[in-house]
């Protein structure tokens, strides 16, 4: 059985997956047909031939650009609906997905008109592919603590349908301590919370996401290593990290996959992950991304079950629906 098969053939859940940066350069070039769009691209090929950053900004630069294309409920929908399509074939049994409601805002685009669209494309996913999933409404910590709270107010008439609030976008300059206030605020309606940390922030921001946001999960997490007291109380904790390896290679968190950290965080004892991040960005889906950390770092099959277990353990689904996964 060749590597792919085996991790297809693997149930797993995808746990850091921005749905904006799920957007193929085919499908953005289709809306910004449908939706009269200026796009600053001639072809499906420039587009791919401009993914080439050095750092966070980079991508976050021409990630926020690409969204300009999204306008109607549909589009989102169809985002969407394309990303489990193709994550069917990945053997993805159930994804917590991350949208980020003000890229939509700021464009004028109504909070209803965006997640209307991703969760109608989540009930077809359920019913088409099995495929079960949860939203993870993500702030955007560039912007103020304000924008966060209006944003946590609009939400409000979907809370039953968001599982979780979460930080991202870019990190340096912009701690997690920034978002204290909102974090809580969002915990008291019942929310639980992740939020990206060490990517290409220290430890001391993941320290921050513990102790200030009380975050259920961390998203990236990579430079946690650097701090030893850390890294074992993130084992200690059972902390679950959601590893995304082609992102890390991509915006250069690591120089090359051989000096991916995914097989010393399963040594020290982390709740590591593999998932994709912004897959149509990264250069692959979830199944890509085991692939590639597998190959560079010599995973053994037990270790790639370990990860696909992992994802389940550390989902936001009940623990008996954890349990028939496992
Ligand atoms: C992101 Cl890789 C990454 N980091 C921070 N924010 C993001 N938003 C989308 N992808
Ligand atoms: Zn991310």
């Amino acid at each position: 059985m060749t590597m792919r098969a085996f991790i297809a053939g693997l149930p797993k859940a995808e746990l850091h997956l921005h749905i904006e940066g799920s957007l193929e350069p085919e499908l953005m070039f289709a809306l910004a047909r449908r939706n009269n769009i200026a796009i600053p691209f001639d072809s499906v090929e420039a587009v791919r031939a401009a993914y080439s950053f050095t750092r966070l900004q980079d991508f976050l630069d021409i990630y926020y650009q690409g969204a300009n294309v999204l306008i109607h409920s549909q589009d989102f929908h169809d985002l969407a609906a394309a990303y489990f399509d193709r994550v069917a074939q990945d053997g993805v049994v159930h994804a917590e997905i991350m949208f980020d409601p003000q890229t939509h805002t700021a464009r004028g685009i109504a909070f209803d008109t965006v997640i209307s669209g991703l969760l109608s494309a989540m009930e077809e996913a359920e019913a088409k592919h099995g495929i079960t999933s949860r939203l993870i409404m993500s702030f955007l910590r560039h912007l103020d603590e304000d924008d966060a709270f209006a944003t946590l107010e609009m939400a409000r008439p979907w809370l039953d349908r968001i599982e979780a609030v979460g930080l991202d976008s870019s990190e340096l300059g912009h701690p997690p301590e920034k978002f204290a206030r909102v974090f809580a605020a969002a915990r008291a309606l019942g929310l639980k919370s992740v939020a990206h940390a060490g990517e290409e922030g220290p430890p001391a921001y993941v320290v921050q996401a513990l102790d200030l946001l009380a975050i259920d999960r961390l998203d990236h997490g990579n430079r946690s290593l650097e701090d030893a007291a850390l890294t074992a109380r993130l084992a200690r904790t059972a902390m679950t990290l959601t590893v995304c390896p082609l992102s890390n290679l991509k915006l250069c968190v690591v120089d090359t996959m051989d000096d991916h950290p995914i097989d010393r965080m399963l040594r020290e004892g982390l709740r590591a992950t593999i998932n994709s991040d912004d897959p149509a960005y990264f250069g692959g889906y979830v199944a890509d991304n085991y692939i590639a950390a597998a190959e560079a770092r010599g995973l053994s099959k037990d270790d790639l079950v370990r990860l696909a277990r992992n994802s389940f353990l550390g989902s936001f689904l009940p623990d008996d629906v954890v349990a028939d996964h496992l």
